[in-house]
């Protein structure tokens, strides 16, 4: 298998917000208040643009920042009380920002939001989708009693059900601890290709991110799919939930700077202000975006800038 030939380039992103936590149906709700806490952490980091450009640290690197690269969009249509509503207007706002040419960032919400962040995705393209989906979790959870149809547990799931998604092009990262053997023998059936948290650590971010972008390259479409508990609650407090032994800030800023120029959509879920700790987790969200808009946006005019 063949890495994707070109990655994306000159984008130009919208971001969404989805206030909405009415899926959070285990775990903390909260997650509602997210949007608005990570574009005042956004505003932070893009105050130090200058002339259309940002200096990368990182890489001691020049990248283009023109004043439209990343535009806020507001938020989504959402229903306090109407899940179903609330999915759709989710997916009317990827879609509608794909329509008008821009990459979408959809800033959850709880992690029910994978789902129409995939439908409307899926919805733009007559080709295959695939997921990078960065989470503790699985999210395989099939319709229940307890959660119903669509919950913080199963945006991955029903993402499976649309007729584009590709899942054996697709693979879940950085997940741990314990889960339902049902979800493994559906993972098995499925072709889904699962990496832990554990795998990350022992191998490095640099050899994951290859692994991944081979793993993708069967598709026309990616959604990068980052509940922000794929981080560990000593890096990430304002979570969902907790679950010790994730990804630090490093590695999750690193993994999204390589994989942001072959990803179409980006939805960002379950940072929970209402557990969060002076907005370091809000901070973390903010970040992983800006390196997603400046390494995503224009890959091949980074090293005309390069410094060193
Ligand atoms: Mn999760």
């Amino acid at each position: 298998m063949t890495a994707r030939a070109l990655p994306r380039t000159s984008r130009r992103f919208t971001l969404l917000g989805a206030p909405f936590d009415g899926a959070a149906t285990l775990g903390w709700p909260g997650s509602r208040y997210a949007p608005d806490r990570i574009r005042a952490a956004m505003r932070w980091i893009l105050q130090r643009r200058e002339g259309g450009q940002i200096y990368c640290l990182d890489h001691a690197a020049l990248h283009p920042f023109p004043d439209d690269l990343l535009t806020d969009g507001g938020d989504v249509h959402t229903v306090a009380h109407d899940l179903e509503a609330t999915l759709a207007g989710a997916a009317a706002g990827v879609r509608d920002t794909l329509a008008a040419g821009h990459t979408p960032v959809l800033l959850g919400g709880d992690d029910s939001l994978l789902y129409p962040a995939a439908r409307g995705l899926a919805e733009s393209t007559a080709g295959t989708v695939a997921v990078v989906h960065l989470d503790a979790h699985l999210d395989l959870l099939d319709r229940s009693e307890q959660q119903g149809a669509h919950s913080h547990s199963s945006g991955m799931r029903r993402a499976s059900e649309l007729p584009n998604v590709d899942l054996a092009a697709s693979v879940q990262l950085a997940s741990r601890h314990f889960n339902f053997p049902s979800s493994l023998s559906f993972r098995e059936q499925a072709g889904l290709r699962n990496i832990p948290a554990a795998e990350i650590h022992r191998r490095g971010t640099e050899a994951i991110a290859e692994d991944v972008i081979a793993q993708i390259a069967a598709a026309d479409r990616v959604l990068l799919a980052f509940d922000i508990d794929c981080v560990d609650p000593a890096h990430a407090p304002g979570a969902g939930a907790h679950e010790p032994g994730g990804l630090t800030s490093f590695q999750a800023l690193d993994l999204v700077q390589r994989l942001a120029p072959y990803v179409d959509a980006l939805v960002l879920t379950e940072v929970n202000p209402l557990t969060d700790l002076h907005d370091r987790t809000a901070n973390l969200a903010a970040y992983l975006v800006a390196h997603f808009v400046v390494h995503g946006g224009s890959p091949d005019a980074a090293p005309e800038g390069a410094l060193s």
